[in-house]
């Protein structure tokens, strides 16, 4: 998932581009957005940390780009893609170090698992939104 910072800035192209040259197959993906409601419910494994009521509002103020993405080792590969949560930390030409502005607005999502990027793709698409 892009988030709001990275699309009000206009980087969803650029981001779009990396992903796909990375060797990511992009089997669903449209630009919508978050009630804070919602975002509680994406980001609710974090509901008792302190950064949670931030995060919902954050994720929440503007226009989100939620994606399935396909590969082989997806998961890992991509959380090495789009480098540590905190861009202070991350590594040089991820998609953190690049365009976040903060370790709140850190620009992209990842799922950290094969059974949460199911979870998290049914959360954004249909079956028929899947191919
Ligand atoms: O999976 P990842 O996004 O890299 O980090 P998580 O530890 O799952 O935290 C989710 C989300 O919460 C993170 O992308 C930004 C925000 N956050 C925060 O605002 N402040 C923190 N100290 C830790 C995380
Ligand atoms: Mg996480």
């Amino acid at each position: 998932m892009i988030k709001p910072d990275a699309v009000a800035e206009g980087h969803t192209g650029a981001i779009l581009k990396m992903i796909e040259e990375a060797g990511f197959r992009v089997v669903a993906m449209k630009k919508t957005q978050l009630t804070p409601e919602r975002a509680g419910q994406f980001y609710a494994v974090h509901k008792e940390r302190p950064f949670y009521n931030d995060l919902c509002d954050y994720m929440s103020s503007g226009a989100i780009v939620p994606m399935i993405l396909e590969k082989e080792n997806a998961v890992t590969d991509f959380r090495t893609l789009i480098g540590a949560t905190n861009p202070a930390n991350a590594d040089e030409g991820t998609i953190r170090k690049l365009f976040a502005k903060s370790i709140e607005a850190n620009a992209i999502h990842g799922s950290d698992s094969d059974e949460n990027a199911s979870i998290e793709g049914s959360f954004f698409f249909a079956s028929t939104e899947q191919y």
